[in-house]
C-alpha cells in the first residue's frame, strides 16, 4: 500500500496543486501507471439510450463527444465510453449496434487527445475502440469472456477487472454473501490469475469492488469501509460510487422513496472525498468538475498532514490529559482505514 500523497506543495499552486485542466500531471495511455500522488478521475460518457444515470443524454456521437471533451478540460484524467447499460435488468445490444455507439465517440475523443478507456465486455467492441484510439479495456464481466481477454493480452492493452457475478438479468438474486468484502477480494484473485493466464500482464491490470454489482447497500457500504482489505491484490483500485442506487436509499425523501438519480451528486462527491483519501488509484464519476475539487481538497489535506511540521502539541488541559492525545491522533494517519494501493 503506498502513501499517495508526498509531493503536493512542490506543484505550483500549492498544496493540491494547479494540476487542473491542461495540467502536466495528466499522463496518456502509456502512462497510465504513473505516480501520481492524487486520485486519477475518470469521467463517464454513457453513449446508450438506458444507463440509470445518463442515458439518453448522448443521442448522437457529436453530443458524447461534446460532454467527454467538456470532462477532459475540467480535468478529467480518463474518459470511459461505454454503450451497453449494465443496470440490473437492462436487455443486452447487439455488438454491432454496441461499437455503432461507442466507436465514433471514442475516435473523436483520442483525435482530441483525449485518454480514452472502453467499458464493454465484448472482443469485438473493444478491438474496434482500440483501433480507434482507446487505451484502456473496462471490463464489468468479471473476465468473462476469453475472447476479450485474448484480445486485451494480444493488444497488451490496460485492463479493468471489476467484481461482478452472473449478469444484468440475475445478478440481484446472487448478492448473497457470509462475508462480502474477503469472498470479493478472494473472487477478485481467482479472477485475476484467470486474466493473467490469458497473457494479460498482471502490471496492467486494475482491481475494481464492482459496488452495485451483484451487491446489496450494505455490501457496498462494507466494501467501500474496507478497501484497504483489497491492497492483497496488489493491484491499483478503481471505484464506481457515482449516483449509484444505495446513496439514494441512504437518503430517502419525506415520503421514504429513494432519493432520485439527479439529486445524488453531493453524496458522490463525498464518497469521492473518502476514496481519494483511502488513496484508490481511480474514481468513476459522471460529474467531473466537484470530483476534481474534492481530490484536490484531500490531496491539500494529505500534505498537511505528512510534509507539515507535527500537529501542534495541545495546551496542557486542566486535567493534564494533554500531549498524549495529541500523540495518539497523529499517530493514526488515515482515518478512512488505511491507503490502499494508488499508483
Ligand atoms: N459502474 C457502471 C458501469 N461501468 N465500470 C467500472 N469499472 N466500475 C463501475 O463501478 C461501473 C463500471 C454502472 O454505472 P453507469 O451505468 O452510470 O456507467
Amino acid at each position: 500500500m503506498s502513501a499517495p500523497v508526498s509531493h503536493e506543495s512542490e506543484r505550483p499552486g500549492g498544496p493540491g496543486g494547479s494540476d487542473r485542466p491542461g495540467g502536466s500531471d495528466r499522463p496518456g495511455g502509456s502512462d497510465l501507471f504513473r505516480p501520481l500522488g492524487r486520485t486519477r478521475v475518470m469521467g463517464i460518457v454513457n453513449a446508450t439510450p438506458d444507463s440509470f444515470s445518463d442515458g439518453g443524454t448522448y443521442r448522437t456521437a457529436e453530443e458524447g463527444g461534446r460532454a467527454g471533451r467538456a470532462m477532459w478540460a475540467a480535468g478529467a484524467d480518463l474518459v470511459d465510453v461505454g454503450g451497453e447499460s449494465t443496470r440490473p435488468g437492462a436487455s443486452r445490444v447487439d455488438p454491432a449496434e454496441e461499437a455503432r455507439r461507442v466507436v465514433p465517440v471514442v475516435a473523436e475523443l483520442a483525435r482530441a487527445g483525449v485518454t480514452v478507456s472502453v467499458d464493454t465486455t465484448r472482443a469485438s467492441v473493444a478491438a474496434a475502440a482500440l483501433d480507434a484510439g482507446a487505451v484502456l479495456v473496462n471490463d464489468v464481466s468479471g473476465a468473462a469472456d476469453p475472447e476479450l481477454l485474448a484480445l486485451v493480452a494480444e493488444r497488451g492493452a490496460p485492463y479493468v477487472l471489476m467484481h461482478s457475478r452472473g449478469n444484468s438479468a440475475d445478478m440481484n438474486s446472487r448478492a448473497v454473501y457470509r462475508d462480502v468484502v474477503h469472498e470479493v477480494v478472494d473472487e477478485l484473485a481467482a479472477r485475476l490469475s484467470v486474466v493473467t493466464a490469458a497473457g494479460i500482464a498482471a502490471d496492467k491490470v486494475v482491481v475494481d469492488p464492482g459496488i452495485g454489482f451483484a451487491k446489496t447497500a450494505t455490501h457496498n457500504w462494507r466494501l467501500l469501509a474496507h478497501l484497504d482489505c483489497f491492497t492483497e491484490l496488489g493491484r491499483p483500485l478503481l471505484v464506481g460510487t457515482s449516483r449509484k442506487s444505495f446513496l439514494g436509499r441512504l437518503l430517502p425523501g419525506a415520503d421514504g422513496a429513494p432519493r432520485p438519480v439527479e439529486d445524488r451528486e453531493d453524496a458522490t462527491q463525498a464518497t469521492t472525498a473518502l476514496l481519494a483519501a483511502a488513496g484508490v488509484w481511480a474514481v468513476r464519476v459522471h460529474s467531473v468538475s466537484p470530483a476534481v475539487d474534492a481530490v484536490r481538497v484531500v490531496s491539500a489535506w494529505r500534505a498537511a498532514r505528512s510534509l507539515a511540521a507535527p500537529a501542534p502539541a495541545r495546551r496542557p488541559s486542566q486535567n493534564g490529559a494533554g500531549n498524549g492525545a495529541a500523540a495518539a491522533s497523529t499517530a493514526s494517519d488515515n482515518p478512512a482505514g488505511g491507503h490502499v494501493h494508488a499508483e
